[in-house]
């Protein structure tokens, strides 16, 4: 009988699986989050033992991970192409070929990397999959456009939530400087439609739903089996 669903084991059979597939000399997207962290350690051990890459992070967190771990690293301004990259999700809907992504608020230099990379390697637990994106989307803001994009999210039938900071009073803000709202939509029977709605108004300046970028789902599970969809 299997384990219950999600966990640390999961995770990590699910980042190592997609740290394996990166070959010699490639240009790799360090995603964020503590799937995309076990890819991240174990990318480093393989530096260690001789592999050639060079690394470009999606966010703070993964970028000091990457230093920690000993994975050269280029500034993602510098470039414009990626070989691979490696990245966890809240939620993923395999039929769709559709994510949810930001819950740590790098949504949107993760998608710069996603967009960049040849290949997009998805880490999850079994915890992230679903039939029907369920997860409320988070929408990267520009701080004056927030009452003006909570009226759209408002009117497409969502419900905007600014986040707030966990560790102080205020608002998350953006390694960009910029504001999060998860804005819940119930099921999203459409993501590309709705990430197209999300996508063309003013002051968003990126959405969560990744639709049509992953090339593989690597998915773990609590007795370290892994999934490659
Ligand atoms: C990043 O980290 C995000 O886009 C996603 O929100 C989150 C997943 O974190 P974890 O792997 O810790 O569940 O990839």
């Amino acid at each position: 009988m299997k384990n219950t669903a999600g966990g640390e084991a999961a995770k990590r059979a699910a980042g190592e699986a997609a740290a394996a597939a990166v070959t010699d000399g490639d240009r790799v997207g360090l995603g964020t989050g503590s799937t995309a962290a076990h890819a991240i350690r174990r990318l480093g051990e393989r530096v260690a033992d001789g592999l050639a890459v060079e690394g470009v992070a999606t966010s703070y967190q993964s970028r000091a991970l990457a230093r920690e771990v000993g994975i050269p690293l280029l500034a993602l301004s510098d470039v414009g192409r990626l070989d691979v990259a490696v990245d966890g999700a809240d939620q993923v809907a395999t039929d769709a070929n559709a994510l949810v992504k930001g819950g740590g608020a790098a949504h949107a230099r993760e998608k710069v990397v996603a967009q960049a990379a040849d290949r997009l390697l998805v880490v999850a637990d079994d915890s992230k999959l679903a039939a029907t994106l369920d997860h409320p989307v988070p929408v990267e803001v520009l701080p004056d456009a927030l009452a003006r994009v909570e009226r759209v999210v408002a009117d497409a039938g969502g419900e905007p939530t600014l986040r707030a900071a966990e560790r102080k009073d205020g608002p998350v803000v953006t390694d960009n400087g910029n504001l999060v709202l998860d804005c819940d939509f119930g099921g999203v029977d459409d993501p590309a439609s709705l990430a197209r709605t999300l996508s063309g108004v003013a002051g968003v300046v990126e959405h969560g739903l990744f639709v049509g970028l992953a090339d593989a789902v690597y998915v773990g599970d609590a007795d370290g089996d892994v999934t490659r969809t």
